[in-house]
């Protein structure tokens, strides 16, 4: 069957980015669910999909579960618990886990706790999430503590359940496996603020990856503007996680630069991309003593990627860009 959309509006996923660190969810993971099998057939009771995001550098956790309709707001609702854990040979109910438990009718009331040891022990942490969208079939919430920071949860499961009977499960999807994602990091140094035209200068990139996966066929691409001499794509390859490739790319102004040129960067693995911008002068004829143009072109702040998950495909989220 076809995962429905998220539907959640663009707006909405920058504000929450807006507030959130530059680092994407570190490890993700969605699936959809058959509609109708639930075991109580009153609204709003049936899971149809799931999507987990857990960045384990800020301990963030992001959730969206898709109901097969809209909770009816005359009853009185379903409790909906979601946990994120280690996968074992029994399941996705290996410690450390957290779970994380609200009501589809109860406005941004969600609790969370961490489990660190075996069930019998205390909770090593508890705090309280926002439910963004009571009432709505699509449920988003957020969680973020330094308890969650580097948990590499694997796995994930999402149920409703009955009111004030959690041990009542109506429906459930997961487990869910959490695949571990590359992160881009884009460093440029040596652009000048002005060159002059048909003189070759060039620039280094360092392309990073924080994250916890390959990434793969990473290339770096110059946006195309008028006046400007540089290769579209230069491929570095594959970037294991916590290292860096360098390279040096050659750009050249032509005689058809007229003003400011923009010099749009950009870093790229699978949909994974980030971006900086930067813009050139161009200059007849070189300053006395070289040719000009010093390397202090800082350019505008750099652009990351922001995980937001969703319902929209395999990848359990999408990634927008945002000022890191
Ligand atoms: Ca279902």
């Amino acid at each position: 069957m076809s995962i429905p959309r998220l539907l959640v509006s663009v707006a909405v996923i920058v504000s929450v980015g807006a507030a959130a660190a530059p680092a994407m969810a570190n490890f993700s993971g969605a699936a959809p669910d058959p509609t109708g099998d639930a075991t109580d057939p009153r609204s709003g009771r049936d899971l149809e999909a799931a999507a987990f995001g857990y960045d384990r550098k800020t301990g963030t956790v992001r959730v969206a579960i898709q109901l097969a309709t809209r909770p009816d707001k005359t009853d009185d609702g379903v409790g909906v618990h979601v946990f994120l854990a280690h996968r074992s040979a029994t399941g996705c109910d290996k410690t450390p886990g957290v779970s994380v438990v609200g009501e589809t009718q109860a406005p941004g009331g969600m609790a969370w706790g961490l489990q660190t040891g075996p069930s019998s022990d205390p909770l090593a942490a508890v705090g309280s999430a926002d439910n963004f969208d009571t009432f709505d079939a699509v449920q988003r919430f957020e969680l973020r503590d330094p308890a969650l920071k580097n948990r590499a949860f694997d796995c994930a499961v999402a149920t409703t359940t009955e009111l004030g009977n959690p041990a009542n499960v109506l429906d459930t999807v997961g487990p869910i496996v959490l695949k571990a994602l590359p992160e881009l990091r884009l460093g440029v140094s040596g652009v000048p603020t002005s060159v002059v035209r048909d003189r070759t200068r060039r620039i280094t990139v360092k392309v990073t990856n924080p994250g916890d996966a390959p990434a793969t066929g990473v290339k770096v691409r110059i946006g195309r503007a008028a006046g400007l001499d540089a290769p579209a794509a230069t491929s570095l390859g594959t970037i294991a996680a916590g290292r860096t490739v360098t390279k040096r790319i050659s750009i050249r102004l032509t005689r058809r630069a007229r003003s400011t040129v923009p010099l749009k960067l950009s870093a790229a693995t699978g949909d994974l991309r980030i971006e900086r911008r930067y813009s050139i002068t161009p200059r007849s004829r070189a300053k006395r003593g070289g040719s000009g143009g010093g390397d202090g072109n800082r350019g505008p702040q750099q652009l990351c990627n922001q995980f937001s998950p969703d319902l929209s495909g395999q990848s359990g989220g999408s990634l927008i860009l945002v000022p890191c």
